[in-house]
């Protein structure tokens, strides 16, 4: 199909899509499927979707939904990948582990926690449907002093759709000088400020700056410093900005989750993954890029 012409089926299609009850009706399938799927949150799970729904955003740690175990294995996994660092998108203060689209492995411990249950489940339940992984990255961000912020190191919207879910995991301590995760709360369309700054479909929004400073008092902004193996989930339609370190490098994976009808950027192959060995709702996360990647 000719580029602009498909351009322009996306926006409409954008439009049309945009509204909750619409989003809910062209996701029901997987709506109705996960209703289907006999699910059992743990406490700390609980937790974690009742601060989400409640203000868009929740905190945990790999301690917590996994074992104390986990981080050393991943940090140790990192310094493995160090060889591999490099910009691979316009972000010049991202360094990237990863290939731009990367394939999906169960061998690889940090993009196994992307189709786990105790993630896939929080997500899943927050969206109310089987989601679908959009995308995955692993970056360590540079110390830039005295550099303008630029991308999404200034206030935005994610684009597209009205729900989406991020779960950010830090992989060395974040302090204030490391670029933390900075989140509005009750910015999701439907809360306290969700009508600021709105996104405009299929674009998020990017306030002018300064703007959402006048508008929100800086006590507002919850700065989210962490220890390495801290654990946010966000939707991140709500306004947020991060990545703008000052003093110390920051390395944290991001794993981004949208519903069925989410298109764009959906960035990795899965020519790695065992897809019948995966849980429904694994599948259910990858089923679409697989087949389009014509991996299944
Ligand atoms: O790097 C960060 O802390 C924020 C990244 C971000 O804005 C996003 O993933 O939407």
């Amino acid at each position: 199909m000719l580029p602009l012409l498909k351009r322009y089926i996306f926006f409409i299609w954008a439009q049309i899509k945009h509204p909750l009850p619409l989003w809910r009706f062209f996701n029901q399938k997987s709506i109705h499927s996960f209703k289907e799927e006999p699910l059992k949150l743990s406490k700390a799970q609980e937790r974690i979707l009742s601060d989400l729904q409640s203000t868009g955003i929740a905190t945990s740690s790999l301690d917590e939904l996994f074992d104390s175990s986990l981080l050393p294995k991943l940090q140790e996994h990192i310094l493995q990948l160090e060889k591999t660092l490099d910009t691979k998108t316009k972000k010049s203060y991202l360094l990237d582990y990863w290939k731009k689209i990367p394939p999906l492995s169960l061998e690889d411990p940090i993009m196994r926690l992307s189709l786990s249950s105790e993630i896939l489940n929080v997500v899943n339940s927050y969206l109310g449907m089987h989601s679908q992984l959009a995308f995955f990255f692993l970056q360590k961000t540079e110390v830039r002093k005295g550099k303008e912020r630029e991308y999404s190191q200034r206030w935005h919207r994610d684009p597209q759709e009205q729900r989406f879910c991020k779960v950010f995991i830090y992989l060395n301590d974040v302090d204030k000088s490391a670029g933390p995760f900075t989140y509005i709360p009750n910015s999701v369309s439907g809360k306290q400020y969700g009508n600021l700054f709105p996104q405009k479909p299929p674009a998020g929004s990017y306030p002018e700056d300064g703007a959402l400073e006048k508008a929100i008092l800086e006590s507002e902004h919850q700065i989210m410093t962490g220890k390495a193996g801290t654990i946010i989930f966000c939707d991140t339609t709500g306004l947020h900005r991060g990545g703008y370190a000052t003093g110390k490098e920051r390395i944290m994976t991001t794993f981004a989750y949208g519903a069925q009808t989410f298109r764009e950027n959906i960035a990795y192959t899965c020519t790695n993954l065992p897809y019948s060995t995966l849980s429904l709702s694994a599948q259910a996360a990858v089923q679409k890029q697989c087949e389009r990647t014509n991996s299944l």
